[in-house]
């Protein structure tokens, strides 16, 4: 008894969460996941391929995709939605010119089947640069609080300095057993 229940604990526990990184190309995706691997705690060498990393928050481990953003590339982020658990969009808090499709593209993912029970973390990131939109202009943007079928949350950040990243990971560890 005392064997399964460890058993069944360390299953539990290592148990992997998927996280893809999602966000217009120059957003700031690819330095997000490496501030994480550099600051937190544990990193483990990269799985799959270069673009997936485990990082490990609090026991928790994440198996985070980097997907590419450019426009060729992202009718192809579907492929990447089945067992999906969060969403992280990075946005360029700078780039208003691009928020729109950045609007369009999160509400074609919420739409989609297999993203059914993500949850969604957006980053609004660059937050160095000066002239650059807050986390408060961008979620009343992208109309963040009509969102009622996905849980949420947008995190200001600077990729750069990793200020802001950690508490968008704690966000994400708080919502795991939520569900
Ligand atoms: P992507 O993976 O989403 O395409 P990258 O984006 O991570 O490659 O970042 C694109 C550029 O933005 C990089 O600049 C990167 O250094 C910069 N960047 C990312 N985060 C921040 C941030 O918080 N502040 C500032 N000022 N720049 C940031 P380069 O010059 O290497 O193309
Ligand atoms: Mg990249």
């Amino acid at each position: 008894m005392g064997l399964l229940f460890a058993k069944l604990w360390s299953l539990f526990c290592n148990q992997e969460h998927k996280v893809i990184i999602v966000g217009l190309d120059n957003a700031g995706k690819t330095t997000i996941l490496y501030q994480f691997l550099m600051n937190e705690v544990v990193h483990t060498s990269p799985t799959i391929g270069s673009n997936v990393e485990e990082i490990v928050v609090k026991n928790t481990h994440f198996l985070m995709w980097d997907i590419g953003g450019q426009e060729s590339l992202r009718s192809s982020w579907n492929t990447y939605y089945s067992n999906t658990e969060f969403i992280i969009l990075v946005v360029d808090s700078i780039d208003r010119e691009r928020l729109s499709i950045t609007k369009e593209e999160l509400y074609r993912m919420l739409a989609h089947e297999d993203l059914r029970k993500a949850a969604v973390l957006i980053f609004a990131n660059k937050q160095d640069m000066k002239g650059c939109m807050t986390a408060a202009e961008i979620s009343k943007y992208l109309t963040l609080s009509s969102i009622k079928d996905h849980p949420w949350h947008i995190q200001s950040c600077c990729a750069l300095t990793g200020e802001g990243l950690c508490q968008g990971l704690e966000w994400m560890t708080s919502r795991i057993g939520v569900r």
